[in-house]
């Protein structure tokens, strides 16, 4: 420890370097004249990035929308190679943009914070990283990402295990071999999805453990080519319009149709071609997939049709077709190849509906009806999103209050901004705005303009605590709400958008489903009304009435 040493002191700290980390720092240094450090606990950037290098990991926003729109010059430089990018390839670009607006020497790597307490006296934050370092900010701005927390369940007999055992969000740089492995995989989400195929490639024999079942369209990966890559670098101000204009910042538009103002078979054929074409962009075949269950349960059986079609072992696709809520209303994956992989002969499904795990032994799974002899375990359990990366870090605002104790029956911020009791602190997407939602670099943008935007506003202004108001939070709290009761949202009451994956976390809808064009104007106008909601003040007597 090195507690004797003093503070480093700075106008700003920024907790993550990932995509919001970054843009963060180049906003706060270039454009706010501020002194910055990112602190990030990393040995690299990346963020989510850095972390999720599993097998057959890929993002699933498609690469001409997956970046930065702030600088034209850096969108037209960037050559992507795939319709959706790897880990490796989004880790080049991000290195790519911190060598050219030379943002790594603002970065300090391998700094895992874990405490940020709030000096009301001082009006400062006072930051530890793990090694006793200690650094004190006027502004702490936490982008440390919203699904950056794994979620290892705590099954009984997990230690007892005699092989090894990973979980996707944690994966090793070196990565594992699965050859001559009988692997098992617990999780059939997103990661899982995108994981079973790559792993059943090499593995001996895979078994994947299924809580519930999911939707999946095919990703329809691909080379991107010397067409499509002109097409972009025109169309930059288009795809920037059409990412901000859309409610998910997608590059592609929702259609305004319903399902039913057309005919069965004009429907058949919409979702037969979202389906070739692939994507996310399945979701946006009518405009209101999510928002009316008739029209969601067609989009539904299509899918559950097509999973009967490809799974040749009917008792296995019953399995992976027995889906139990609205398609959507889970984070919606997109795979290559996910429900082919069960054709293969050395692929099995559990139905942990019909047998639940009851016990890790050192030798496999065991489950209420038999034990599955394993080498090696694979988690693809997800994470304690949104609120479990803040609360770990033993944030303490005014009068010492926990972030964790404050959010103790769930997430209260305003616009997913600020909290009541934390003046000056910044989350970057997070609960109660739009953030996983969205194509997430969109967000992150949008949210790292407006934290910069008001920061400079307090300083042009001489004030020195920014903080909302509690009723603000509350009112914003019951928009969040019905932003997601409006939709089919909450119909999945098992969904991480709800914390429902991790024992004990208070069920809370955390995203906010309103869509980001519409929280952006809300944000703007805020903004444009002197921070309404906030109270601005120039000392600890003298708040500002704009
Ligand atoms: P998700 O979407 O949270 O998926 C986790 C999966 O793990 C899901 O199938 C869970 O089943 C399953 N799970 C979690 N805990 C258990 C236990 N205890 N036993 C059995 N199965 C379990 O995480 P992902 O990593 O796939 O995706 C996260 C996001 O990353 C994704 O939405 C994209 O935005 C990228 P459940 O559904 O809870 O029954």
């Amino acid at each position: 420890m090195r507690q004797s040493k003093p503070a480093t002191v700075l106008d700003a700290l920024v907790i993550g370097a990932g995509f919001a980390g970054l843009y963060q720092l180049y906003c706060l240094r270039e454009r706010a004249g501020l002194s910055v450090k990112v602190l990030e606990a990393a040995g690299d950037l990346g963020g989510t990035w850095y972390w999720n290098r599993y097998p057959g990991a890929r993002c699933d926003s498609e690469s001409h929308s997956y970046c930065y729109f702030f600088s034209k010059a850096l969108y037209q430089d960037w050559e992507w190679t795939e319709r959706y990018p790897g880990p490796a390839e989004i880790l080049r670009y991000l290195h790519h943009v911190a060598d050219r607006f030379d943002l790594k020497r603002s970065i300090r790597f391998g700094a895992r914070v874990v405490a940020a307490h709030y000096d009301e006296e001082e009006n400062h934050w006072e930051v530890t990283t793990q090694d006793g370092t200690r650094y004190r900010a006027a502004y702490l701005v936490c982008a440390v990402g919203c699904l950056s927390s794994a979620n290892v369940p705590d099954i009984p007999g997990l230690e007892s295990f005699a092989g090894r055992w990973y979980h996707t969000g944690e994966w090793p740089h070196d990565g594992v071999d699965f050859r001559g492995m009988r692997v098992g995989q617990i999780g059939t989400g997103s990661t899982g999805i995108q994981a079973a195929p790559a792993i059943a490639g090499t593995a001996k024999h895979l078994t994947v453990f299924q809580r519930t079942a999911q939707y999946s369209v095919p990703a329809r990966n691909a080379p991107i080519d010397e067409a499509f890559k002109h097409h972009v670098r025109e169309s930059y101000d288009a795809i920037r319009e059409v990412v901000r204009s859309t409610p998910n910042g997608h590059p592609f538009r929702i259609h305004r149709r319903n399902a039913f103002d057309v005919g069965a078979e004009e429907r058949q054929a919409i979702y037969e071609a979202a389906w070739e074409k692939g994507g996310l962009q399945f979701r946006a075949s009518f405009r209101d997939l999510v928002l009316d269950k008739r029209a969601n349960d067609t989009a539904a059986e299509f899918i559950k049709k097509k999973i009967r079609a490809i799974v040749r072992n009917p008792k296995t696709a019953a399995i992976l077709a027995d889906i139990d809520h609205p398609y959507a209303a889970k984070r919606p994956p997109i795979d290559t190849d996910y429900f082919e992989t069960f054709n293969r002969d050395n692929v099995t499904l559990v139905d942990l509906r019909a047998e639940p795990i009851e016990r890790i032994t050192p030798a496999g799974i065991r489950t209420r009806a038999r034990e599955y002899p394993l080498d090696t375990l694979v988690f693809a359990t997800g994470f304690d999103a949104m609120t479990g990366p803040l609360v770990r870090m033993d944030i303490r605002g005014r009068g010492g209050l926990k972030l964790g104790e404050a959010w103790r029956d769930g997430p209260q911020t305003y616009l997913g901004l600020q909290v009541p009791g934390f003046p000056n602190l910044f989350t970057v997407t997070g609960p109660g705005s739009p953030s996983v939602l969205t194509n997430m670099p969109v967000a992150i943008e949008q949210h790292v303009d407006w934290i910069t935007d008001c920061i400079s506003w307090m300083r042009t202004r001489g004030v020195e605590r920014c903080e909302p108001k509690v009723d603000a939070a509350e009112r914003w709290s019951e928009q969040v709400n019905e932003a997601a009761n409006a939709t089919l949202l909450p119909l999945a009451t098992h969904s991480w958008y709800l914390g429902a994956n991790v024992p004990g976390k208070p069920r809370v809808f955390m995203p906010y489903a309103g869509g980001l064009a519409r929280y952006r104007a809300l944000c703007d106008d805020v903004a444009a009304k002197g921070y309404e909601g906030f109270v601005m003040e120039r000392s600890l007597t003298a708040p500002v009435r704009p």
